[in-house]
């Protein structure tokens, strides 16, 4: 039976610490952050545990004492599972669930979990299963207990199982599959990217923390109706539309998997296909939720995801959503602190025609005006003359005898698309 199948919720624990770097508030947020993990991978928040201590136990992560006290609380509040804001080892994982008596779950795999939910496409199935399997591999030595989860719910979704249940060099063959699999449907999709460089038409990626309003904000550009909703990880699969700008030009928009602080390694490497769209992107928007406490935590997170996937020099446009959550002040402190800042609200619509138009300037920007001279007889001459028509400006048109002389503006990089060889 499959663990999907499971519909009642379970009763969740959550377990963090307060170390010194991580003070008593950047904690709290952090637990708050897992109960909002939590209830995406369909439990219900019974019990928190914060416990102050300068380094997690090696063993057991938390104090001998406080285990025990875990483990008392949990079999009275009748807990299903208990979820560590932290990545565990696997020896921890282990000496933990023997002494709690419980499911113990980590922060990266609750997150696995809630994407193993949320997959729909085949590719995002893939990507989330290899990441599954890696950060599975290295817990299966000499585990018994931890292995042979039968009772459902977090933490035996996806995989299942049977899978969960044989030995390591199935799982690598499986891993080599999965990768080879997701290599083709790299391929595909840069192939995909590659024609719509032909076609000329710009690129814009919508990224942002998990609940920002990505999906929002896409939705109002590009006319769709994608689905948006106030849990984590609504959106798994890029998502690729067309739209005008008011210049007439057209351009695409993507939206695509959202972020999150400590998002698992394993994950960022098996999205790779799907966050390549970002790195190969012209223009990207990073969407803020404006109103988040702690917006610059999560703007930081957001960076080093964009790093990790080599997106940090794709240009990149800052966009405060959420506007209409903002007080008076709150909004006046925000343009005080960048003055060029794009405040909008995707729900209510506010801004959007400045953003609009912020974006086509930005994508404008980058043009070099060039003088070209076409020999009207040559065919492959009157398609550039095509190209430089449908995707730059055109300033002057002038023909001569057997040539035709055209002053425009081109996007840089389309450069090599309208201009003739050297002869
Ligand atoms: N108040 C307010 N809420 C907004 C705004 N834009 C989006 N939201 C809400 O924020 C929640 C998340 O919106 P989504 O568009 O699903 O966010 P996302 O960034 O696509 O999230 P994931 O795909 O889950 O990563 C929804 O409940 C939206 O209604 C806004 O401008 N103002
Ligand atoms: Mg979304």
């Amino acid at each position: 039976m499959r663990a999907a199948q499971v519909a009642t919720r379970e009763r969740a624990a959550l377990v963090g610490l307060v170390t010194g770097t991580l003070r008593r508030h950047g904690a709290e947020r952090s637990m708050d952050e897992l109960a909002g993990l939590a209830d995406a991978a369909g439990a219900d928040v019974v019990l928190r545990v914060l416990q102050e201590r300068p380094k997690p136990d090696p063993s057991t992560f938390l104090g001998a004492g406080k285990i025990k006290l875990l483990a008392a609380s949990c079999s009275e509040m009748h807990v299903d599972v208990v979820v560590f804001d932290n990545e565990l080892s696997p020896a921890q994982l282990r000496q933990i669930e023997e002494e709690v008596g419980t499911k113990i779950v980590d922060r990266t795999q609750l997150i696995l979990d809630i994407f193993a939910r949320r997959a729909k496409t085949r590719e995002g199935k893939l990507q989330v299963e290899l990441a599954q399997l890696k950060y599975l591999l290295p817990r299966l030595v000499g585990a018994g207990a931890a292995l042979s989860r039968l009772g459902g719910g977090i933490g035996t979704r996806g995989p299942g199982e049977t899978k969960l249940e044989v030995d390591r060099r199935r799982i690598r063959t499986r891993i080599h599959a999965l990768s080879e699999d997701i290599e083709q449907v790299r391929k595909r999709r840069s192939q995909l990217r590659e024609r719509r460089h032909k076609a000329s038409v710009p690129t814009v990626a919508l990224v942002g923390y998990t609940n920002a309003g990505k999906t929002t904000l896409f939705n109002v550009l590009t006319h769709a109706d994608a689905v948006a909703s106030n849990a984590l990880f609504v959106t798994l699969d890029p998502l690729v539309r067309q739209v005008r700008l008011p210049d007439s030009r057209e351009l695409l928009v993507s939206d695509t998997v959202g972020f999150i602080d400590r998002l698992p390694h394993a994950l960022v490497a098996a999205f790779r296909a799907t966050l390549e769209e970002v790195s190969d992107a012209d223009l990207v928007l990073h969407v803020i939720d404006a109103a988040a406490p702690d917006r610059e935590r999560r703007m930081d997170a957001v960076r080093r995801v964009l790093e990790e996937v080599g997106a940090l020099d794709v240009p990149m446009l800052e966009v405060y959503n959420k506007a209409d959550a903002l007080t008076a002040d709150e909004r006046r402190r925000l343009q005080e602190q960048d003055p060029s800042a794009l405040v909008i609200s995707a729900l209510a619509h506010e801004g959007i025609d400045d953003l609009v138009e912020a974006v086509a300037s930005r994508l404008a920007l980058d043009v070099v005006r060039l003088t070209l001279t076409f020999d009207p007889a040559d065919g492959a001459d009157r398609e550039r003359i095509a190209r430089v028509y449908r995707h730059g400006r055109v300033v002057v048109h002038e023909e001569r005898d057997n040539s035709i002389q055209i002053v425009a503006d081109v996007p840089r990089r389309l450069l090599d698309r309208v201009t003739p060889p050297p002869r």
